[in-house]
């Protein structure tokens, strides 16, 4: 099984955590969307990471591939069977996806992006725009979480795409406010020390490492 793309997109980073809570071996095809090779453009149509192959089988989209190796390989489910919780856990992957990542990016493409890997300037005004913009839907799953638990009972898809999101944020210099978000803090604390997220962890410090972030 091959990853395409960099475990420092929160997208990418979600497939990698789902397939090592698996247990899944993959292997890591670094992709830059920007100068796709053949191989990722055909698997990736939008050139977008990430993307999966698994033996003859290949599928982009982080929730697609997420999808998939919940039917494919059902262990430990990340997407719960019950109706509600499965219905639920896919609500707070889309929260994330099209509300949390999309009002995070300035603040990621403007201070660590552009500064650190593209070597051009941010736009610091951008960057503090979104750091308000993160406060709403990062307010809205505070209420969400249980207080010893995940965001639905289970660890499932949505732990892994708020996880990633935050870590992402991280390479940004942008801290969770403990006193506004208490109990994601508990909760992120919860997420990485996990022993699949300190895999994926390891394995990104050294692609971070070789991009001389
Ligand atoms: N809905 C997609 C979003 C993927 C996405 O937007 N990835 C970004 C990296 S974080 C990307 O490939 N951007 C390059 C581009 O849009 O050209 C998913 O969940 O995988």
């Amino acid at each position: 099984m091959k990853i395409y793309g960099f475990p420092l997109s929160p997208f990418v980073r979600k497939v990698a955590v789902a397939a090592s809570e698996k247990g899944l071996d993959y292997e890591w095809e670094p992709s830059n969307p920007s100068q796709p090779t053949e191989e990722f453009a055909r698997i990736s149509p939008f050139k977008k990471i990430p993307a999966l192959s698994d033996g003859d089988f290949c599928l982009a989209d982080s929730t697609a591939i997420v999808t998939y190796l919940d039917a494919q390989y059902p262990e430990p489910p990340l997407l719960p069977a019950e109706p509600r919780s499965r219905g639920r856990s896919v609500w707070f992957d889309e929260v994330i996806d099209t509300v949390l990542i999309p009002a995070a990016a300035p603040i990621v493409l403007n201070r660590f992006l552009r500064p650190k890997i593209f070597g051009t300037e941010g736009d610091e005004t951008a960057a503090a725009a979104a750091e308000e913009a993160v406060l709403r839907p990062l307010d809205y799953l505070e209420g969400e979480l249980r207080e010893d638990g995940w965001l639905d009972g289970t660890f499932s898809v949505g732990d892994i795409g708020l996880a990633s999101s935050i870590k992402t944020l991280s390479y940004a210099g942008w801290t969770l406010d403990t006193a506004r978000h208490p109990k994601i803090a508990a909760w992120f604390e919860r997420t990485a020390a996990r022993p699949a997220w300190r895999k994926v962890a390891e394995e990104e410090a050294t692609v971070l490492a070789s991009l001389g972030g």
